[in-house]
């Protein structure tokens, strides 16, 4: 547990000696997607990225394409969005709210409370590496693979006695996505090869429409630049070109080798949103890769991958059918059978995605990471906060990635300048406020003019929870001091927004229950609303870690008596006449009974208020909203039902969240195994990552809890590397679905109650001490 890269290092370097093997080793298969053929579509197209930079493996033969992303080639610049006519109908929306004149307030706020003009800015691409081998005869023996343990794509076939390889990634250390072929005869290499920009719309007529200049800059190296859109990033891509043995040249814009024993392509992308000079930056990227052979990149690369990568180990039992391509396990679990071993292989390409979309210093993981092959992508490929963007970053503590949440700390400090214009000008409040999506600038103004979504103002104090999230699992004080003040602004916020209810209960309004339809007993529907339970919910939760933050820290002693009385004023979690937990402050039945969107038990997961321990009508009461989402068609996206996941771990019932584990898999997976919404989206890979997590170690509550939700498929196993709240990193093994041992290194010191099933044990601990257990939680 100690050492987390010496210690379990299951796959080692599988990709080609097992090649074309077909019996291989459990502990191999679950690090390692795998198919037969090149991919003919994007999903199944295997993602490397390095936190900025991300590439799509297609792996043809003859035509090969890397699509290319860099995380900062948006469409467009910054921009104030602000309706300057909030304000002074803000009265007239609440007034027409609270008289129950839906219509006409929902009217009036799409006219006075859109961000002008519609429409935050949206994702790109950078564009695609084309490659078009000459054909040396018939490939036989084709295996395309995405090893997870070094992060390597990797191509290989035969064409006669001749074996082919190459291998895909993108490093971290070296700023590079490199692309390498070898052939194990001399002079076998022949290929042109050309830096385009067609994106999805144009597949099948590739060109480079997209690019403004083109042009070769010495003879081994390709320059292509742009930008788009009024003040936006401007990029330059490179590829350069090294190739042993043989000729290389350039011809136009295409790179020709000729006989070559093997190729390296290098690309490298800069952007003006990093630096003042991408030009010089692009070139010394590739001039300081070129100093390194193909294979000390990969070895950086991979010594610098496996720092994080290393630290979670997660063995689920193997089957008969783990031997198997990914896409035909995925068919397997479809119809109907068990593949415990796909669930571990599944849980470490979350945490792979995670690494490779999300580094300190890098864009938070978008709506697909970083991977996108369109130029309007679908919801702009942007940050939507009411959900999607925050269970990006579930897994993140638990799994050992602290350090990967990072660039959603930096996106929320970029919206605070956005969020505290909009927060003046909409609603003259202090603090900060952003409605349901942001985008690369921050923007914090409403997205557009949907009803049931744009006008929810809660999505700078959910990100908010998750400064706390970071510090309750690190137990960072110095991070807590650092962020206090972002806490505390989005707080303020409601402090000054928040109004009465006849009820005198304190309600934000106009609010939304993202992003569902009510009806009113004229049996009139609304979407705009006072109240809705997500939003008292995650100011409970915001309040409360201000509160502590402020205790902890000694200072604003008097702000966290207002947070207090303030939070005591807000609407309760209350039970509603199905025995559900009520959506809205009112007893109202939803439109949509089977509606993807789950706000009102957030305050059973992410957030810890309600809990089948601690408050078990509550608990009790959500449970049957799940049910009557479930009963009707719910969990139809693949982040709906990754959220379903968590629901039920945190209700504590392993064979409901074994079923949604595998429903997830047989309905919302792609052969890539990204998240199919339809279509990809990266937050039910992060979502079930997280759920999965939970399903063997919980914290929520106070208790770090062992094995909390094992489904009777998961008989025996091991984990090795999850994290606690209160800084604990947990080792766990099992077998006959029991506990056998269990190891908790205390980073930081502290009590720590242990509870594996009916048993608690509590403990003080110093900094740096192991814990080690039985199932009976004796020490051993
Ligand atoms: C929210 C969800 C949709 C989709 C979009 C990006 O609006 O309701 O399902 O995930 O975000």
């Amino acid at each position: 547990m100690q050492d987390a890269d010496s210690a379990d290092n299951p796959a080692g370097n599988p990709a080609k000696s097992a090649a074309f093997s077909v019996t291989l080793s459990p502990s191999m298969n679950n690090l390692t997607l795998w198919s037969t053929t090149a991919a003919n579509d994007w999903n199944e197209a295997l993602p490397i990225g390095n936190g900025r930079l991300g590439g799509m493996v297609f792996g043809g033969v003859d035509s090969d394409r890397i699509q290319i992303n860099e995380d900062t080639i948006w469409f467009g610049g910054p921009r104030d969005r602000n309706n300057p006519n909030a304000i002074e109908h803000l009265p007239e929306i609440r007034r027409l709210i609270q008289e129950g004149n839906i219509a006409a307030a929902e009217q009036l706020a799409v006219a006075a409370l859109s961000g002008l003009p519609e429409s935050q800015r949206h994702y790109q691409l950078l564009g695609e590496l084309d490659i078009n081998v000459t054909p040396s005869g018939t490939p036989a023996n084709y295996r395309r693979d995405l090893n997870l343990d070094n992060a390597t794509a990797s191509v290989t076939y035969q064409v006669g006695d001749t074996r082919f390889t190459r291998e895909y990634f993108a490093s971290a250390p070296d700023q590079v996505l490199v692309v390498h072929l070898t052939a194990d005869r001399p002079g076998a290499i022949s290929l042109s090869a050309k830096l385009r920009r067609s994106g999805a719309c144009n597949a099948g007529r590739a060109n480079s429409r997209f690019i403004d200049t083109v042009a070769a800059i010495d003879d081994h190296t390709i320059l292509v630049s742009g930008s788009s859109g009024e003040n936006s990033v401007r990029y330059r891509g490179a590829v350069r070109i090294v190739a042993q043995g043989g000729t290389a040249r350039i011809v136009g814009q295409t790179m020709i080798v000729q006989n070559a024993d093997s190729v390296c392509f290098m690309v490298a992308v800069a952007t003006s949103f990093y630096h003042h000079d991408p030009d010089s930056v692009v070139l010394s990227q590739l001039d300081l890769a070129c100093l390194k052979t193909p294979a000390q990149l990969h070895a950086d690369h991979v010594a610098d991958y496996q720092k994080l990568f290393h630290r979670v180990a997660l063995e689920l039992p193997a089957t008969e059918h783990s031997a198997l391509p990914t896409v035909q396990r995925l068919a397997q679990v479809t119809a109907g059978a068990s593949d415990p071993d796909l669930v571990a292989l599944y849980f470490q390409f979350g945490r792979y995605l995670l690494i490779s979309a999300s580094r300190p210093g890098t864009q938070a993981a978008n709506l697909q990471g970083i991977w996108n092959d369109h130029f309007l992508p679908p919801w702009d490929s942007k940050y939507t906060i009411n959900i999607n963007t925050e269970m990006n970053y579930w897994l993140a503590e638990q799994c050992n990635l602290s350090e990967c949440h990072q660039p959603l700390f930096d996106l929320l400090e970029r919206m605070r300048p956005a969020g505290r214009q909009t927060a003046k000008v909409m609603y003259n409040c202090r603090g900060i406020v952003a409605h349901h999506n942001t985008d690369l600038w921050g923007d914090t103004a409403p997205q557009d003019e949907y009803i049931p979504a744009s006008y929810w103002p809660m999505g700078a104090a959910w990100i908010s929870t998750h400064l706390w999230e970071h510090y309750a699992f690190t137990l960072d004080r110095d991070f807590l001091a650092r962020v206090y003040p972002t806490m505390k602004e989005a707080a303020e916020f409601f402090l000054d927004f928040l109004i009465e209810d006849d009820r005198g209960r304190l309600v934000t309004c106009p609010s939304v229950s993202p992003e569902n339809t009510y009806i009113l007993p004229s049996g009139q529907q609304g979407r705009i609303c006072q109240g809705p339970s997500m939003d008292s919910q995650i100011l409970i939760a915001l309040f409360t870690q201000c509160i502590d933050a402020a205790t902890l820290l000694g200072m604003d002693a008097d702000f966290a008596k207002q947070l207090a009385a303030t939070r005591a004023r807000l609407p309760q979690p209350a039970i509603g006449k199905h025995g559900q937990l009520m959506e809205w402050a009112e007893d109202y039945d939803e439109a949509e009974p089977g509606h993807r969107h789950i706000s009102h038990l957030w305050a059973l997961h992410p957030g810890t208020q309600i809990a089948p321990d601690t408050t078990p009508e509550l608990a009790a009461a959500a449970r049957v909203s799940l049910e009557r989402r479930l009963a009707h068609g719910g969990g139809h996206t693949g982040w709906s039902r990754a959220w379903i996941i968590n629901i039920w771990a945190r209700l504590r019932d392993a064979e409901k969240t074994h079923q949604n584990v595998q429903a997830i898999l047989a309905k919302s997976t792609y052969p890539n195994l990204f998240d199919r919404h339809p279509p990809f989206q990266i937050d039910g890979n992060f979502g079930a990552t997280a759920g999965i997590a939970e399903m063997l170690l919980q914290s929520h509550d106070g208790q770090v809890t062992l094995l909390p939700v094992l489904p009777a498929a998961w008989p025996t196993g091991s984990v090795r590397g999850l994290v606690a709240r209160g800084a604990f990193e947990v080792a766990i093994t099992w077998a006959n679905g029991r506990l056998t041992t269990a190891s908790i290194l205390s980073r930081k010191g502290g009590t720590l109650k242990l509870r594996y099933a009916n048993r608690m044990i509590e403990m003080p601990t110093t900094a740096g001490q192991f814990v080690r257990v039985d199932v009976q939680l004796r020490p051993v």
